[in-house]
């Protein structure tokens, strides 16, 4: 058992681990060189774009997704979509180009400058037969040939360092067990039923304490990743809920509440005023208990740095999440801001030297 490593139901952790490993073993090989003193990347996932109706869930977020690509298309950012980008269990390819016309040609303005990448998730993985999306997406929104993906692996060669990309459903019903079937039966037949009968799997996407036994499953393979002098970090998407470093938003308000308590008890024994620090304390229980109201699944928070979720781009709120790494840098990052103006709002950063040196 390497060091960090976190207690996951075994069968899960065995499934997750071949699905990861088959993936990867797929995409090992084919790295992308990396500099992270230069690299400017931006990593979004998740957006089930649909038809435009009801049931779509990317129809609220599409002003922060569209005000977020204007920006990194100004700025020089590649753009990687880590999977799920449209909802195609329920929707069929074409309806769903149709409606976000305007988003597929932002995005198409990246692939212009050959700053794109997409990386095929479990509701979106019919473009993974090759030539499907550019059939869709010829010749009215783009002439260029669309990179889909397994998931990719940026090498950073100098210093052995390696972020993985993947969609992150590996090693879950939808995918592999279904895969077996025969591709033909999924595309053309379970798809259809699926949509039709609206059958939903129960994925880490639905259930909230699946949601986190899958984080910590993803973050037991990226850690078993990192041996040989190479060390490793993994990019996911698939749950909806982003974690930076391998802490989540509830994992962090638990430990900020820790450590105020333990202040709040030092000061009280030491007999000094704990009325001020009293009132934070009791703040921070506020804000932890509304979140954990919200049923987001429990608290991450996990010894090595290994993990990253980017979220997703379907919150019912309007509000998008992503990866950022730019000036040798990774940033968790929401549009819109607090304000809800168009401006990129960090939620958390930390160097990619910092991140590497402790896993
Ligand atoms: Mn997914």
């Amino acid at each position: 058992m390497s060091n960090g490593e976190i207690e996951v139901n075994g069968s899960y952790q065995k499934a997750i681990n071949e699905g990861l490993d088959r993936a990867y073993e797929s995409i090992k090989g084919r790295e992308t060189s990396f500099d992270p003193a230069t690299a400017k990347i931006v990593i979004f996932s998740d957006h089930h774009r649909g038809a435009r109706d009801g049931a779509d869930d990317f129809r609220k977020c599409e002003k922060a997704y569209n005000a977020a690509l204007g920006y990194y298309l100004e700025t020089g950012h590649t753009l990687i979509i880590l999977g799920d980008a449209e909802e195609l269990w329920e929707c069929r390819p074409g309806p769903v180009i149709k409606a976000y016309r305007d988003t597929l040609s932002l995005e198409a303005e990246f692939l212009k400058q050959q700053r794109y990448y997409r990386i095929y998730g479990n509701h979106d993985d019919h473009w993974s037969v090759p030539g499907t999306i550019d059939k869709h997406l010829n010749p009215n929104i783009t002439k260029e040939k669309t990179p889909v993906l397994r998931g990719m692996v940026l090498l950073n060669a100098d210093k052995k360092e390696k972020i993985i990309l993947l969609h992150g459903h590996q090693g879950t019903f939808d995918s592999d067990k279904l895969g077996k079937v025969s591709k033909f039966f999924v595309r053309h037949v379970w798809r259809n039923v699926q949509r039709i009968f609206n059958v939903r799997s129960t994925t880490p996407a639905e259930g909230a304490d699946l949601k986190s036994e899958h984080d910590k499953a993803m973050y037991n393979w990226a850690l078993g990743k990192s041996n040989n002098g190479e060390r490793v970090i993994l990019i996911a998407g698939h749950t909806h809920l982003p974690v930076f470093a391998s802490v989540n938003h509830i994992g962090r308000l638990e430990g900020d509440l820790k450590n105020c308590q333990t202040k709040l008890e030092n000061l009280r024994a030491q007999g000094g005023d704990v009325s001020d620090l009293a009132e934070e304390v009791a703040a921070k229980r506020a804000q932890l208990e509304f979140i954990k109201a919200k049923g987001e699944g429990s608290g991450l928070s996990m010894e090595k740095p290994c993990y990253f979720n980017t979220g997703c781009c379907s919150y019912g709120d309007g509000d998008v999440t992503a990866i950022e790494i730019s000036k040798g840098e990774i940033r968790l990052v929401r549009w819109p801001d607090d304000l809800g103006n168009p401006k990129v709002k960090v939620l958390e950063t930390e160097t990619l030297g910092n991140i590497f040196t402790h896993i």
